[in-house]
C-alpha cells in the first residue's frame, strides 16, 4: 500500500514539473506579472519585461522556457 502511494505521489509530482503550471493560477496557459509576482515576490516589472519576448504583456510556456535558460525565473 505505501509503494502505490509513493508512486502516486512521484507520478503528481512529475506532471508539474513545468513551473508555468504552478505559477498560471487561473490555468488559462500564460503568466501575467500578478501571477509571476506571486509565485516569485522578487521579479520586478522591469524583468518580467525583459522575459516578455514578443511585449504583449504576458509570458507563454516559450518565453518562461527562455525565462529560465537565462537565469531570469527560478526552476521550482
Ligand atoms: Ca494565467
Ligand atoms: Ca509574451
Amino acid at each position: 500500500m505505501k509503494t502505490v502511494l509513493l508512486s502516486t505521489i512521484i507520478i503528481a509530482g512529475l506532471s508539474a514539473t513545468s513551473v508555468a503550471a504552478q505559477v498560471d493560477t487561473n490555468g488559462d496557459g500564460i503568466l501575467t506579472l500578478d501571477e509571476v509576482n506571486a509565485a516569485f515576490p522578487d521579479i520586478k516589472a522591469e524583468e518580467f519585461s525583459a522575459m516578455d519576448a514578443n511585449a504583449d504583456g504576458v509570458l507563454d510556456n516559450d518565453e518562461v522556457a527562455a525565462a529560465q535558460d537565462a537565469g531570469l525565473m527560478p526552476k521550482t
